[in-house]
């Protein structure tokens, strides 16, 4: 029966390996969309895609901010596992201090990077014949070795720290954008999402006919790490997407203020108005170019066929709106780790639904490599699971736990259970009816408070036992 199956159809009309295109966004809200309920951010393009897949209200990452939560996506294990919990960046600049060309390449931002014992995602796929590129922010090291090249990437054109100015592609008054193994500023002046765009649609037309991945993590809504407070105070959006909000372009203005670091000297900064003009306009200029990117799928007639997945890479900070949640990017609040996430694979994951089933950036490796046929190693844990079955409501889903840890703030999700030890607040919250984590439980419950805890601490146990790995581990 199956041989004359396989002789009626071709066997790559069975089941093709999957393409990917994977879009990650940075510090975006858990609202900053219109399909996750926004009134104000224009996102027609994400809006579609939501409608044509699956919406995830319950999905997660791994950390409140970028490099830790990046390691993860490539990975698939928590960043305790794979060494990277903590930021690959420099705090001086954030205090003024510029530093000097030859000082800064002995930097932990310059010689920091992912242990190159960790297999990252696009290594696994080489083995089976796809081709991959990453369009966009890099964040896992700068040195040869840890660029994107060395890691099983094809092609990479984007900055290699985790932020810089939208128009410069400087990190403080540092170059960060690469071609390959290259610096370069070839295209310094020019808005950095629209280069991501044509680096992604090039990649898109020479190699729409092998399996791909394509890899676009934009640094949109990110802020510009400028040293220039007023233009590092947030986001920077093209004047073509800014005329699309009149009514904060008609506010937006400026105020004075100091900032502690920078000590008593008096600012003139965006007001809120102007921040979030630049915010909202980043987002709709980032979701345009995505929008082009699905318009080449199906003009190349690839998209039945290409797994398309979005979430930003942390909560939203500054300008963002994360309504319904609490607190923001960097915190254990939901507000820091809970983000946006849409799934589309035409007949394979459900078209205009939304799920609410517990699920994180963990999923997302083994689920691309199931999606690509190929085998996870055997000699590596993985912290996921394959999320398909879950959205195709065919299982539910496996994860009931969820632990985080950034320095000495620890959250802890078991089952509709939340666990917050901050240094921005603390508590016990049941979030199946307290979405917003007001109402700490943990006089009332203190029985439960000792389950997460102890949850933890077996969590923390294995963390501490696992392999070795750089930078931060203590061994
Ligand atoms: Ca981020």
């Amino acid at each position: 029966m199956r041989l004359l199956f396989l002789l009626l159809f071709p066997v790559g009309l069975l089941a093709a390996p999957a393409n990917i295109v994977l879009i990650v966004s940075d510090d975006q809200g858990y609202r900053d969309l219109g399909c996750f309920g926004s009134k104000e951010i224009l996102t027609p393009q994400l809006d579609r895609l939501a409608k044509e897949g699956t919406k995830l209200t319950q999905f997660y990452v791994t950390w409140p901010a970028c490099t830790p939560s990046r390691g993860s996506i490539l990975t698939g294990r928590y960043p305790q596992r794979n060494g990277i919990y903590d930021m690959i960046r420099n705090e001086a600049p954030d205090y003024g201090y510029k530093y000097k060309p030859g000082e800064y390449e002995a930097t932990f931002e310059r010689i920091g990077g992912m242990d190159t014992r960790e297999v990252l995602l696009p290594e696994l796929l080489k083995s089976a014949g796809y081709v991959s590129g990453i369009f966009g922010k890099w964040d896992l090291g700068v040195h040869r070795r840890f660029l994107p090249l060395a890691r099983g990437f094809d092609e990479f054109y984007g900055f290699v720290n985790t932020g810089i100015d939208y128009y410069t592609h400087e990190r403080y008054g540092v170059p960060s954008m690469y071609r390959n193994n290259k610096p370069t500023t070839a295209d310094k002046g020019t808005y950095c999402t629209d280069l991501f765009e044509r680096e992604a649609t090039r990649f898109l037309k020479t190699h729409h006919k092998k399996p791909f991945f394509l890899y676009l993590p934009f640094n949109a809504p990110h802020n510009a790490s400028n040293l220039n407070p007023t233009i590092r105070a947030g986001a920077q959006g093209p004047e073509s997407t800014k005329k699309l909000y009149p009514h904060l372009q008609a506010e937006a203005g400026f105020t004075e203020r100091k900032f502690g670091k920078y000590g008593e000297k008096l600012f003139k900064v965006p007001n809120r108005a102007a921040k979030r003009l630049e915010y909202a306009a980043s987002i709709t200029a980032m979701d345009a170019a995505i929008g082009r990117v699905l318009d080449l799928l199906d003009h190349y007639q690839v998209a039945d066929n290409t797994l398309v997945i979005f979430f930003s890479d942390n909560g939203g900070g500054g300008a963002s709106d994360n309504t319904p949640l609490r607190g923001g990017k960097g915190q254990m609040f939901e507000g820091g780790l809970r983000v946006p996430c849409i799934i589309r694979w035409p007949g394979r994951v459900p078209a205009g639904k939304t799920s609410d089933a517990f699920l994180t950036s963990l999923e997302i490796l083994p689920t691309l490599l199931k999606s690509c046929q190929v085998n996870p190693p055997q000699d590596i844990i993985l912290d996921g699971f394959d999320l398909l079955p879950v959205l195709q409501g065919e299982t539910p889903s496996a994860r009931n736990t969820m632990f985080w840890q950034r320095r000495h703030d620890i959250g802890v999700r078991v089952g509709d259970w939340k666990w917050v030890n901050s240094s921005r607040g603390s508590g016990l919250f049941n979030l199946k009816t307290d979405i917003g984590e007001q109402q700490d439980l943990s006089a009332t419950h203190p029985e439960k408070l000792k389950e997460l805890k102890q949850h933890f601490a077996r969590w923390k146990k294995q963390m501490n036992a696992a392999e070795p790995r750089g930078p931060f581990r203590d061994y």
